[in-house]
């Protein structure tokens, strides 16, 4: 006869099996805890793929006649109303239904889980639409430069709305640098989010870019150093993101987001827990900040030197 504790034991496991839908093998978790990242081709279908395609147009369609930037539109630097140029929509999970019930969908969860364990709380999401002949690069970073955690069970999941192919700006990762330093992302005393690429040579002659089908989903540990180019092609490059991270990562830099309501709020499955688990992970704090700062491409301007090249 089973004690109370491990029934409720049970039943917890089976409500965390419900959850999984998509585990990811032994083989993709011993991947991804070695080189820092992962891609798992084929996740999404021609239609979970079309519901998220629409929204995006459908968000899109309202930047239509918009001056500047929004809280959902960061604007290309060629932006005008009249042609509207989105670099990127931000917190489409705030916006559509669509972006809110995939981060929750058990596919979703179970990759989700399988690399932070069964409590899993989000950070933020955002759509990075890098448009055909000039959607902005990214320059090389490290997202842990931006919201540093008490551990560092945090990563950043982005799903292919377009298929990454070399010329149209996939994102490059350099494969084992998560375990490595946090790199100073910080110039003339402000933090700009972005490394000098002259102290990174050597990581960014040996990165790999993430070429894919739309549908596919990647999956990259927050202090791996990643960056994209422009796009040059005749093709959009459109890239979902989520950062989501083990309910016990809490953030340093952030506080709670407003309140312990809200940062319990971001919780996807499992419980949260008021005891932070803390290990001996590097952190350099972002600030101070640099005058305009609201996006990671705001904050880039700021550096001394780009490594990629600036739409004309
Ligand atoms: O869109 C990309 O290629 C990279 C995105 C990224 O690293 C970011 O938005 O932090």
């Amino acid at each position: 006869m089973p004690s109370l504790h491990d029934f409720l034991q049970l039943m917890a496991t089976a409500n965390r099996r419900r959850i999984t839908g998509m585990e990811l093998t032994p083989q993709q978790i011993d991947f991804y805890r070695r080189e820092g990242y992962l891609v798992v081709h084929g996740v999404l279908d021609a239609p979970e793929l079309e519901r998220l395609r629409s929204a995006m147009d459908e968000l899109l369609a309202g930047a239509r006649g918009v001056a500047d930037h929004t809280a959902l539109y960061d604007m290309e630097d060629t932006h005008t109303p009249e042609q509207p140029r989105v670099r990127r929509l931000k917190l489409p999970h705030l916006h559509h239904a669509a972006f809110h019930d995939l981060i929750r969908s058990p596919k979703v969860l179970g990759l989700l889980t399988s690399l932070l364990g069964p409590s899993v709380r989000m950070h933020t999401s955002k759509l990075n639409l890098k448009s055909a002949d000039y959607g902005a690069a990214v320059e090389w970073h490290q997202d842990w430069a931006f919201y540093p955690h008490t551990n560092d069970d945090v990563l950043a999941m982005g799903v292919l709305l377009d298929d990454f192919e070399p010329d149209n700006g996939p994102m490059m990762v350099v494969p084992r640098t998560h375990v490595g330093s946090i790199c100073d992302h910080h110039h003339a005393g402000v933090f700009v989010g972005a490394i000098d690429p002259d102290r990174i040579a050597p990581e960014i002659a040996r990165a790999v870019p993430l070429i894919a089908k739309a549908g596919s989903i990647t999956l990259h540990h927050a202090r791996l150093i990643h960056g994209s180019a422009l796009n040059t092609s005749r093709r959009p490059r459109s890239f979902l993101l989520y950062e989501a991270m083990a309910a016990d990562a809490w953030p340093l830099a952030s506080g709670l987001y407003g309140s312990l309501e809200e940062f319990d709020a971001r919780m996807l499955c499992g419980e949260p827990s008021l005891q932070p688990r803390m290990t001996a992970v590097p952190v350099r704090m972002p600030v101070p900040k640099a005058p305009q700062s609201a996006s990671l491409y705001q904050s880039q301007k700021y550096m001394a030197k780009r490594f990629f090249e600036v739409a004309p």
